[in-house]
């Protein structure tokens, strides 16, 4: 063989190698390009799945126990209330001005005048609420138009027990007065309050009697006329009273009738209720 020849063999076998390795390096870098994105693929899941899975295994234990863990709320302290109590009359009592009886009922404090005890004994019966009234007074000397300028008995019933400080639909003003011109021991008698209902003074019932020093005046308010407070125990109600000598409040329960209007305001009023 001529060295020429053994040249061209040996370009030849350098050719054949080179073109083998040039194209097999591309496809290397290739599939190196796709590896990290199928690893990012993998890690993506890893990290879901346990965090579906933490709050699935907890969520029954915390419903569970709430209920338990949660305590009963402290109950608002009741605002401290004092109430006279207006006895229930356990005996038939008949509106005649005869004080018979109400022998066994206690006159009512009246708290205003720092008198625990009156002239003015109240009780309640199924039928109605019930009053006996003393009055001392020399010269009997009624107004019938306007009861609360003469001589008269007035009663003030907040009768849902709202506490309003205005008179409102459920604040009654009642009025008593004796009459000398009318015959036997009829009285006048007046019930004032926002909304006409002649029918519920029609139904009121009073008698009065002279007496050496003064009058008796006995009277009911049936008990659709104190609706809505029921007469039953525990039935709450504003209650104030006055009696008026010539127009001036002599007795007086809770308040001063004459100051600041407090007559229309049954805030001012006291707490009453109907005892066992
Ligand atoms: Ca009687
Ligand atoms: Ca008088």
């Amino acid at each position: 063989m001529s060295k020429t020849a053994l040249l061209s063999l040996s370009l030849v076998l350098i050719l054949v190698l080179f073109g083998c390795k040039g194209p097999s390096e591309p496809t290397t870098e290739e599939g190196a390009e796709e590896s990290p994105f199928d690893e990012d693929i993998v890690e993506e899941e890893i990290v879901e799945e346990p965090t579906e899975a933490e709050p699935t295994g907890k969520e029954p234990v915390p419903t569970e126990k709430a209920p338990k863990k949660a305590p009963a709320s402290p109950a608002e302290p009741e605002e401290k209330i004092d109430f006279t109590e207006i006895p229930h009359g356990t005996a038939k009592i008949t509106v005649d001005a005869d004080s018979s009886d109400w022998e066994g009922i206690a006159p009512m404090p009246q708290p205003f005048m720092d008198k625990t005890t009156g002239p003015v004994k109240l009780c309640w019966r199924e039928e109605g609420l019930y009053g006996f009234v003393t009055a001392t007074d020399d010269d009997i000397s009624p107004d019938e138009e306007r009861p609360w300028q003469g001589d008269s008995f007035e009663l003030f019933v907040e009768k849902d027990f709202r506490r309003e400080p205005f008179k409102h639909y459920n604040s009654f003003q009642f009025l008593f007065s004796p009459a000398p011109d009318l015959e036997g021991t009829e009285c006048y008698i007046m019930s004032l309050h926002p909304s006409d209902e002649p029918e519920l003074e029609e139904s009121l019932q009073a008698a009065w009697k002279k007496t050496d020093n003064g009058y008796v005046l006995e009277f009911m308010i049936p008990a659709d006329a104190m609706d809505p407070a029921k007469m039953a125990p525990g039935t709450r109600i504003l209650l104030h009273f006055v009696i008026s000598n010539d127009g001036e409040s002599v007795e007086q329960f809770f308040c001063d009738k004459s100051l600041d209007n407090q007559w229309a305001r049954p805030k001012t009023w006291g707490p009453a209720i109907l005892a066992k």
